[in-house]
């Protein structure tokens, strides 16, 4: 079984000269449309050896599992898999405090070590991700295989339009780029003027492929057209983002497409889980992302048991490597929601898909008044409406015993028409969340924009206070 699936083997090594067929929609075209049940016997071979291989080179999963009564040898189902205890973030920082730098959960030598990044979080310890020498080049592989999956061919152009530095996102598509012998123009962001910048290059270059995260597209957009240069004329085809949710939020990736003029791909689990982009939409399958189970072993799990949920149910993303040996992580918890189906896709791959992306973080949901809204459902009603100025901002306050959300949005109409705005959106808004709002507008362009990652909302609560 497994030897007819292309450069399947653990320790993984991909050949390096390895290109597919160029009229080849696929990079291996049999493990990317085999017969799921088939694929998934190969996986639960794979996850035993990657167990076996954890608990032998690192005494976090050893001690874990043993604690749990349980050892790779267990594995020989899928159910059993699911009784594995899964990894949080909390016990990586107090791994990597105990065993600095890079916690107990190193499997490989240190010198191993090829690059370092981490966490930018501003709260708490950072995180040292250690990634191997080898694995960054089974990353670069498997994310070439991605990126070939969303059109993009060697020779191409890739501009890489995010953080670089800690960001894992950006050397992770500049690496895969890179494996597709594209032409990769590792621009950044973030410095002084630099979007502006980025403007004149993106319309000097016309690259191909553009990778950032969802909100600095928007906000390329809107500088670009202060410059009076049309984002069109860029000429991208395939724009590609990671990093939050977006992509796949139906009224942003609309209002991206209809700026640039290019296909919008969604992709990215969680920088640990690098190569992250093994959830990601193809040229062939656009909306949504394909969980590519062959790359990372994905599962949508209830949160509170982390045991997976039926097709067509919401849960939160467990990830498992397949190929890492440096810091591998089995069964991380992501504390994002979700929801997956298995059906037919477009592209002809056969891999599960979350036809939503991920909608947000379980912590960022804001709980109101017995209501559950979602911030990505207030951005996706917004972008929708006539006059909308481009950002908002949500605050959540406590008034007496009663929890008020406030949702202060721009506008691009003058002082005088404000209240025939806010009225509409307003009242449109609560209707769409099904919650009391109280609705305020502002100018446009006087809200903060995102350089990397979004955040809107300003929750002024005690008891929610992290
Ligand atoms: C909805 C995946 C990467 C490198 O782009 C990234 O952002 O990793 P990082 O900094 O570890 O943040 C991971 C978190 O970003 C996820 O848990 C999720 O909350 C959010 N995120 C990343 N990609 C997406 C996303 N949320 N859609 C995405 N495509």
């Amino acid at each position: 079984m497994s030897a007819r699936m292309e450069e399947w083997a653990f320790p993984t090594r991909y050949d390096q000269s390895y290109l597919p067929d160029p009229d080849s929609p696929y990079w291996f075209p049999h493990r990317e449309t085999m017969d799921p049940e088939e694929r998934n016997a190969a996986v639960l071979v794979r996850l035993r050896e990657v167990m076996e291989y954890a608990s032998t080179t690192s005494s976090f999963y050893k001690d874990k599992w043993d604690a749990a009564g349980l050892e790779p040898a267990d594995i020989t189902s899928f159910e059993a898999f699911e009784q594995v205890p899964v990894v949080t973030k909390q016990e990586m920082r107090e791994s990597q405090a105990n065993h600095p730098p890079f916690g107990d959960y190193l499997c490989c030598d240190p010198s191993e070590v090829h690059h370092i990044h981490g966490t930018s979080g501003t709260t708490g310890a950072p995180t040292a991700f250690a990634l191997g020498r080898r694995d960054w080049e089974v990353i670069a592989d498997n994310q070439a295989r991605i990126l070939w999956g969303m059109g993009l061919r060697p020779g191409d152009t890739v501009f890489v339009a995010a953080l670089f530095s800690l960001y894992l996102g950006s050397w992770g598509a500049m690496t895969a780029a890179e494996r597709l012998r594209c032409r990769v123009l590792p621009f950044g962001a973030g410095a002084q003027g630099m979007t502006s910048r980025a403007v004149t290059w993106l319309a000097r270059l016309k690259p191909a492929g553009f990778y950032a995260t969802p909100s600095y597209a928007l906000r390329l957009a809107e500088v670009a057209e202060k410059e009076k240069i049309d984002p069109r004329e860029f000429g991208l085809k395939v724009m590609f983002f990671s990093g939050e949710p977006g992509a796949s939020v139906p009224t942003v990736r609309k209002a991206i497409e209809d700026a640039f003029g290019a296909t919008v791909i969604d992709c990215g689990t969680m920088a640990e889980m690098t190569p992250f982009m093994s959830a990601s939409a193809t040229a062939g399958t656009p909306d949504g992302m394909l969980l590519w189970q062959d790359i990372v072993w994905h599962e949508v799990c209830d949160p509170g048991t982390f045991r997976t949920v039926p097709y067509g149910g919401e849960g939160t993303p467990v990830y498992t490597h397949l190929e890492r040996t440096s810091q591998p992580m089995i069964r991380l918890a992501s504390n994002d929601l979700t929801r997956w189906v298995m059906e037919d896709n477009p592209c002809g791959r056969t891999y599960p898909k979350l036809p939503d992306g991920v909608y947000g973080r379980i912590d960022d949901m804001i709980h109101i008044r017995g209501e559950n809204v979602y911030p990505t459902e207030v951005d996706n009603y917004l972008r929708g409406v006539a006059d909308y100025g481009g950002e908002h901002q949500i605050v959540v306050r406590r008034t007496g015993s009663m929890d008020e959300m406030i949702v202060r949005a721009e506008t691009t109409l003058p002082e005088g028409r404000r209240s025939e705005f806010e009225q509409r959106a307003g009242s449109g808004l609560q209707s769409f969340l099904g919650v009391r709002v109280t609705f305020e507008s502002v100018d446009a362009n006087t809200l903060e924009r995102a350089e990397h990652k979004s955040r809107r909302v300003v929750d002024e609560r005690e008891h929610t206070k992290r």
